[in-house]
């Protein structure tokens, strides 16, 4: 089966083996209609120098990836924004350890134990071992919030929003990263249906290496609704969960992992009153491994700032008990 309309390659796409290479060892699947397929570069007009790609999606220039280019915003979800080359499943080999000097290290005594004759990034401390910057499609709003280590699968994930096409505001975006380099493993993003400002809030990582992300989704059913999802290590969606009260403004903004397994989100619930007026309550709720509610959320007790806060009267009086500002002794 190859791709074509209808089907896209679903898998971590990244630098530098060739694109066609690649194509044979992503899994084809037949989940959506792409959004936009090219048959010639001169369609590919979001960025200069756009290239039409022989799976008919465009790619633009990116100097950070070896093979030079990057699918864009209007490649199917699953490869928008990432990498033209093949699936990268085994981590960077770290230079440090080797035995050899290499650039920008100090020393290399063959290991990476602390405590010993050479520091374990063999940089002296404090040295930047490296900095990633991202920019989405559209050279706008890009920001990140939440972070967690998954030290099994050396690799880290990065939760928050990106800005792919303007009209549609900001994106919830989550990516893997490799530890060693900081390079990128994949990036997915998720946009609402109301084309409002999604976010990524925050990430967990599970026993599992799964990344659950929680954030906020803006749709035409729920207004601003609490938005949770788990995507497996090669970046598949595992499942999504949702909270809406009543239209209100619902909102994920923590996530952690018990011991056993149960995933607690914090975050907010509340009602636009008009005006202004977010009458918002601390909302936590706890969901098990695959996204299943157990119980009913907690909510504080509401506090109403559509109404003055209560006024404190400080009575001053003498020790007779008369008011010093109004009786003359
Ligand atoms: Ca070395
Ligand atoms: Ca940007
Ligand atoms: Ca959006
Ligand atoms: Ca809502």
């Amino acid at each position: 089966m190859s791709p074509g309309r209808g089907c896209y390659a679903r898998g971590s796409v990244s630098c530098p083996r060739p694109l066609l290479f690649a194509l044979a060892l992503a899994s084809i699947t037949c989940l959506r209609e792409p959004g936009f397929v090219c048959e010639e570069s001169a369609q590919c007009v979001a960025a200069k120098d756009g290239v039409c790609t022989d799976l008919g999606w465009c790619a633009y220039p990116d100097v950070t990836c070896e093979s030079g280019l990057r699918f864009g915003d209007s490649a199917p979800e699953d490869a928008a924004g990432i990498w033209v080359g093949d699936v990268e499943d085994e981590p960077p080999v770290s230079l440090c350890g080797n035995g050899v000097v290499d650039e920008l290290e100090s020393c290399d005594d063959r290991n990476r134990e602390p405590d010993d004759s050479c520091h374990p990034q063999c940089v002296e401390p404090g040295t930047v071992l490296w900095t990633v910057r991202w920019d989405g499609e559209a050279h706008s709003e890009d920001k990140a919030f939440g972070l967690a280590i998954d030290p099994a699968n050396e690799s880290f994930y990065v939760s928050g929003f990106t800005t792919s096409i303007v009209s549609e505001k900001q994106d919830i975006l989550l990516q893997r990263r490799w530890i060693e380099t900081g390079g990128l493993v994949w990036s997915r993003s998720h946009a609402g249906d109301a084309h409002g400002d999604d976010s990524g809030e925050n990430v967990a990582v599970d026993s599992d290496g799964n990344a659950i992300v929680t954030g906020v989704e803006i749709t035409n059913a729920g207004g601003a609704d609490m938005w949770l999802r788990a995507y497996a290590t090669d970046g598949e969606e595992l499942w999504t969960t949702r909270h809406d009260d009543a239209g209100g403004i619902e909102r994920g903004d923590g996530v952690a992992i018990t011991a056993s397994g149960e995933i607690v989100v914090v975050g907010s619930a509340g009602i636009d009153r008009g005006g202004g007026m977010i009458d918002a309550d601390i909302w936590m709720a706890r969901y098990d491994r695959s996204g299943t509610p157990l119980g009913a959320p907690t909510r504080t007790v509401p506090v109403r700032h559509d109404q003055p806060p209560p006024q404190r009267r400080v009575r001053l009086l003498t020790r007779s008990g008369q008011n010093p500002l109004t009786h003359r002794a």
